[in-house]
């Protein structure tokens, strides 16, 4: 009969995933046979908390319990839908091997003590490095993952393009479609939502304009593709959602975003 305990601990040190429950093997301690798979659990749970394990959650009902290695991957903690939409296509685009561990803000995931532990600010995206470094804040992982590439050489060029991603994300997002799509969160009276619709749905507007005229008739924001166009992607998606019209050129390089195969790529976490 098997004892699983050294086994479970090998194979996740090692890079593996492991899977535990009665099927797998019997003993729970030295010389004591484990009462269900539930205790088994519990204790391969006790025996695997580690920050580069992630649980699961149980494969059959009640039978067995899957843990997946997180270590030396990176990780990105996502809300399919959501501004994370960005930095999912650009973590595609570039090629970059990684896991996607959804975090439904509709559903509040992002305010759970776990989540918080690794993010204290209960937002997506956050994406965990290969070392186990949490890294958040959507121009920041996009600088991050430029690394690898969609970096342009030139140090204006660099600097043009922190400029865009700050506008779309702390502007144009934050304080414009965040109004738009979400008044009530902030004001429950609902005249005062009105006004904060219309306040956040001027941002935008106005934000869209000023993104139209620096596209220009360029392919992309700055000719070729940069981590600022993984920002744009989200805010066109988001404009067409809410029935925002949008200029021409914006809806062009919308159509080219999407025709990346990062955006196919992308695909399955896309939507919720
Ligand atoms: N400043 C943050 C903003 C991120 C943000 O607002 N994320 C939204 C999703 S688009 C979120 O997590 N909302 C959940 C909440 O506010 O509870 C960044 O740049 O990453």
């Amino acid at each position: 009969m098997l004892d699983a305990r050294g086994l479970l601990a090998q194979a996740a040190i090692a890079g593996g995933n492991v899977r535990i429950g009665l099927k797998d093997a019997t003993w729970i301690a030295r010389g004591v046979k484990a009462p269900s798979n539930a205790a088994m659990v519990e204790k391969a749970c006790r025996m695997l908390d580690d920050p580069g394990v992630e649980r699961m959650g149980p494969g059959a009902p009640a039978r067995h319990w899957v843990f997946e290695r997180t270590t030396h991957m990176l990780t990105l903690f996502h809300s399919p839908g959501s501004c994370s939409n960005g930095i999912l296509y650009l973590l595609n685009d570039l090629d970059l091997p990684h896991r996607v561990h959804v975090v439904d803000i509709l559903k509040g995931d992002q305010r759970q003590p776990d989540y918080r532990a690794l993010n204290p600010k209960g937002k997506v995206p956050a994406l965990r490095l290969e070392d186990g470094t949490v890294l958040t804040e959507f121009p920041v992982i996009a600088f991050w993952i430029a690394q690898s590439g969609a970096w342009p050489g030139d140090p204006l060029a660099q600097a043009r393009t922190l400029e865009l991603l700050d506008f779309m994300v702390a502007s144009v997002h934050m304080r414009g479609f965040t109004f738009v799509k979400v008044p009530g969160k902030f004001v429950s009276d609902p005249d005062a939502q009105a006004a904060l619709y219309a306040h956040g749905r001027d941002q935008v507007d106005q934000g869209l304009a000023i993104l139209s005229e620096t596209l220009g008739d360029k392919d992309y924001l700055q000719g070729d593709f940069t981590i600022a166009d993984a920002a744009l992607i989200y805010l066109l998606d988001w404009a067409e959602m809410d029935g925002i019209a949008i200029a021409d050129n914006l809806a062009a390089c919308h159509a080219r975003l999407r025709a990346r195969p990062a955006y196919a790529a992308s695909a399955a976490h896309w939507t919720r």
